[in-house]
Order: structure tokens, then C-alpha cells, then sequence
């Protein structure tokens, strides 16, 4: 992607978005319109996309502010671009689950455990949890983030460290989860970043509540019992089942349809959570912190 500004030097990849430094305080974190499934990057994109994230994450940055405070300085006019606070990031990843999907069902059905949480006997795939569990994973140079129990996580930051953020994580869960369940979405589970300031403050930082960072399941038609579509990326996971592509590098490009229908499921997304136009927001990014 072009770099945004000349000045800004390029300090990280994802493996959909670009982190860039503005100086010693500030970063610029761009969010493509790449679009991953299977663990791969597909070399079609997906219009929008990366907006539609970046305008997500300010949406939740503006409302959470209260429960934790978060790196967001603003958003820029491309709709893609967020200008962050360089924090010091913590090592672990913060998982929050409110159901049983992904790695924490797979665990579930080896241990009967998720992270040293020990769960009910007799949950089915996509069960909503008797509570939502803080479930911590290792950052994953390569590969797989590894989930962790708290003994663990307590190694890398410390106990007081992990109860404070797993009541903050726990409490940005809450939010969020009311506020999309209100608006027909489900939020599975979630993975957020957290971050200390000059002054040792937690900061959360990374993109929040995004579908690439959640799993977001669509209210209605949902079932416990198998896996729900994905909100945003089943037309897309449809589409390479149907090809019968041993999800390897690289991916198969997407035709016109799938990527129009996915587009369309990402402004849905926007539209339901935020309430707010697309359109508006491409016209004035502003509009989801207000
Ligand atoms: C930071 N990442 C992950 C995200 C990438 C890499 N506010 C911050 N301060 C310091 N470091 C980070 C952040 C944030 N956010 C985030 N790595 C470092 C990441 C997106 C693209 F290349």
C-alpha cells in the first residue's frame, strides 16, 4: 500500500493492515481493503473493507472511553487511516468469549477447560457461555496465537496487571455485546489489544470490536449446535469451499458477486452496529465519533 505520508516511516505489518510512524508519540495505523479466509490473503480485495473497519473501531473508541481509555487521536480523512498513541503493548493477547467457537471449542471438547476455566459438561459448538470468560493467548510471531491459562499470562505481565485487565477487557465485552445484540448481532468473541502509556495507564489500543477482531454472528437463524455463518466472510469461505482449494498460498481470486455481497455484509455490519450511513462516514469520517 502507499505509504501515507513521506515523512511516516513503515514500522509493521499485518496481515491486512500497515503500521507507520508519525514520531516518537504518534503512530498511523492503516487498515487495506485486504481480506484473509483460511488463514490466507486473498489477492482479490474487498472494496471499502479497511473503512468500514477503521470506521468501526472509532465508533467503539468513542464509546468505551469511559470504561478504558483508548489510543485513538483521529481518524483521517481517507476513512482508512487512524492516527494512535504509541503505547508499550502488553504480550498477551486479550480474548473475551461470551460463546463456545474457534480454539475455545476445540480446547473445550479436549479438556472441558478453556484457558484453566473450568466449563459445565455437556455444551454444544457455539453455546452461549453461563458467562463471558477473559481467555488470554500468546502473541504468535507466526502461526497460531496459543491459548493461556492465568498462571501464565500472570508470568508475562504480572497478577495485579491481569486482573485489571481482565475486569476491563470483561467490561468492554459487556458493552459492546449489549449494544450489537441490541442491534440483531452477536458478539462470539473478541480480541482486543491493551497497552501502557508514558504513565503506566492501561490504554486499549489495535482496532476494537471490528469483524476481524470479533466473531460477528447474525441474531436471528442463530442456533447452538454448529457454526453459524460468519456475518461478514461466508460468501467468501462459501465460495472456497466450493472450489475445493486445499487453503494454501496463495488463495483463488473472487468473482464479481462474491465480492459485491461481501462489501455489502461490512456496510451492513457499519450500518446496524453504528446506525450510521455509509456513506456519511466516507463523506466525514468524524460522524462516528460525535
Ligand atoms: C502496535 N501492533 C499490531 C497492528 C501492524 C501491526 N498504539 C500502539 N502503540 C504501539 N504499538 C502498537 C500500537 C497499536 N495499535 C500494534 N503492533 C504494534 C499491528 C496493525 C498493523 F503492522
Amino acid at each position: 500500500m502507499r505509504p501515507p505520508v513521506t515523512e511516516a516511516s513503515h514500522v509493521g505489518s499485518g496481515k491486512v493492515r500497515e503500521l507507520y510512524a508519525l514520531d516518537d508519540e504518534r503512530l498511523l495505523l492503516v487498515a487495506s481493503d485486504r481480506i484473509s479466509t483460511f488463514d490466507v490473503v486473498l489477492p482479490t480485495e474487498i472494496p471499502d473493507k479497511g473503512r468500514v473497519l477503521t470506521g468501526l473501531s472509532g465508533f467503539w473508541f468513542a464509546r468505551t472511553r469511559d470504561l478504558v481509555p483508548n489510543h485513538l487521536i483521529a481518524l483521517r480523512e481517507d476513512g482508512r487511516s487512524t492516527e494512535c498513541r504509541r503505547l508499550e503493548m502488553l504480550p498477551i493477547e486479550c480474548v473475551v468469549r461470551g460463546y463456545l467457537s474457534g480454539s475455545g471449542w476445540k480446547d473445550y471438547v479436549a479438556t472441558g477447560e478453556v484457558c484453566g476455566h473450568a466449563l459445565p459438561d455437556g455444551l454444544v459448538e457455539s453455546q452461549q457461555l453461563p458467562r463471558p470468560i477473559f481467555t488470554p493467548a500468546t502473541k504468535a510471531q507466526t502461526g497460531h496465537d496459543e491459548n493461556i491459562d492465568r498462571a501464565t499470562a500472570a508470568e508475562l505481565i504480572g497478577e495485579e496487571r491481569f486482573d485489571e485487565v481482565e475486569a476491563i477487557a470483561l467490561a468492554l465485552y459487556a458493552f459492546a455485546a449489549d449494544y450489537a445484540h441490541e442491534r440483531g448481532i452477536i458478539l462470539a468473541d473478541t480480541k482486543l489489544e491493551l497497552g501502557l502509556d508514558d504513565e503506566g495507564r492501561l490504554v486499549l489500543g489495535d482496532e476494537a470490536f471490528t469483524p476481524d477482531s470479533s466473531r460477528f454472528w447474525r441474531a436471528d437463524g442463530y442456533a447452538a449446535g454448529a457454526t453459524p455463518p460468519s456475518f461478514d466472510k461466508q460468501f467468501v469461505r462459501d465460495y472456497c469451499e466450493s472450489l475445493g482449494w486445499d487453503k494454501t498460498y496463495p488463495g483463488p481470486e473472487l468473482p464479481d458477486d462474491v465480492v459485491a455481497g461481501t462489501r455489502a455484509r461490512y456496510v451492513e455490519a457499519f450500518e446496524r452496529l453504528t446506525g450510521i450511513e455509509f456513506d456519511a462516514y466516507l463523506a466525514d469520517p468524524g460522524v462516528v465519533l460525535r
